[in-house]
């Protein structure tokens, strides 16, 4: 059976789990009987009830059957644990759910123009759906998706340009799902108008009203824990005359994975809500999985690049920087109104934000993305920029090894 694979390691640890905790309680009930005191049998289980409350009690009273048992959370939504019932549910309907073998969106994805529809709006279609794919090699994840991929697609239109969006949610689902656009003026940014059950489908349209490049996600029952799922992407809005052409345009978002297992652990991984409450990811990657950007960013000395990067989170924020360059324009903060900043080296990319990065690129080479809080480069986080054409030996000069950090 499939699900076997998925889950072998599990099914040794509950092994060990089960040989331990059955000689531990032969090894005691033989204790006891050698002390023939039914004093000293009282004693030792009054001591065992004493420390498990004592113990428990400070981590609250269960209210639910769910994961971690006793999480009480005071957002608007639902808290971030798993009902035993939906890990039922899930099992139950494992075989229904789609498998992706490439998760990750192309970085070159990125629409060219502004596309308009016959009613000159710009047509958005979005079909939500839950899926399993690897995060990292071997190791599997549930992902809910926008359109099967991680982020979601780009979105681009102009402002002033209105949108009519469609959102379907893929009958084997197993949540509802909505849509909140960042760029969207009106309730939810749209999430309280888009709520879709498994199979449903809901329309909506609204009004570019600010340029700027924004991110949209989906924000049903508990927001956080849908995003943390892949559930985010970008929508551009050109200002007035459009943005300026560039040789090549990169689509890019930082996300977090929340993983019961430690990271590189085999098999499907359970989501972690404790780390998730405390902001310790597992995985922190670009494009929704470890090395989805090594071998698809190219560019040839003389371009112009431009970076769409944005932060899906849900709770760090990114220092991005890319190795070995100087972006000679952000758009801080998807800003696209303000003149941009010139000459930085390392821009932050807020939770729920996005930043538009301009550079030319002057020296062939590979050039390795980052977050710039480094450790999280050995948690996923980071890609590289192939450079190719002619090395002008003022700009740079020098015999390049690898391991040097390029
Ligand atoms: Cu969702």
């Amino acid at each position: 059976m499939e699900i076997l694979s998925y889950l072998w390691q599990y099914i040794v640890e509950a092994f060990g789990l089960i040989i331990a905790y059955v000689f531990a309680a032969i090894f005691i009930f033989l204790m006891l009987r050698r002390a023939h005191s039914r004093k000293i049998t009282v004693a030792l289980v009054a001591i065992f009830i004493g420390v498990s409350i004592a113990f428990y009690v400070p981590h609250g009273m269960p209210n639910e059957l769910a994961y971690p048992l006793s999480l009480r959370a005071f957002g608007p939504g639902e808290a971030p644990n798993l009902p035993f019932e939906n890990v039922y549910h899930f099992f139950r309907n494992f075989n229904n759910f789609a498998r992706v073998d490439n998760i990750s969106r192309d970085p070159n994805d990125v629409p060219k123009t502004v596309v308009y529809g016959e009613n000159g709006m710009i047509e958005v279609n979005l079909t939500t759906t839950e899926v399993i794919a690897e995060l990292a090699d071997g190791t599997t994840m549930n992902y809910w998706t926008f359109d099967n991929a991680v982020p979601g697609p780009f979105i681009r239109g102009k402002v002033g340009d209105t949108v009519h969006l469609t959102i379907r949610n893929d009958p084997t689902s197993l949540h509802p799902h909505n849509v909140d656009f960042h760029a969207a003026t009106g309730p939810g940014g749209g999430a309280a108008a888009t709520i879709v059950a498994p199979g449903g489908s809901k329309e909506i349209t609204f009004k570019l009203l600010y340029p700027g490049i924004y991110v949209y996600h989906c924000a049903f029952g508990n927001a956080g824990l849908h995003m943390t799922h892949g559930m985010y992407g970008l929508i551009l809005v050109e200002p007035e005359g459009g943005l300026p052409p560039v040789d090549k345009e990169f689509y890019i978002m930082q996300g977090e994975f929340y993983t019961e297992g430690a990271l590189g652990r085999q098999g499907l991984q359970l989501f972690d809500t404790e780390g998730y409450l405390d902001g310790k990811p597992q995985y922190i990657v670009f494009n929704g999985k470890t090395g989805a950007l090594t071998d698809n960013m190219s560019a040839e000395v003389g371009d112009t690049v431009r970076f769409y990067v944005g932060n899906g989170g849900v709770n760090l924020v990114s220092s991005f920087h890319v190795i070995g360059e100087i972006f000679d324009r952000v758009y801080r903060e998807g800003d696209l109104i303000s003149p941009p900043a010139e000459g930085l080296q390392t821009t932050l990319i807020p939770a729920g934000g996005a930043a538009m990065i301009e550079f030319n690129v002057d020296f062939p080479g590979n050039y390795v993305l980052v977050d710039h809080a480094l450790a999280r480069v050995d948690r996923g986080a980071w890609g590289v920029l192939h450079v190719t054409g002619e090395a002008d030996p003022e700009i740079f000069d020098g015999t390049v090894e690898s391991g040097g950090g390029h």
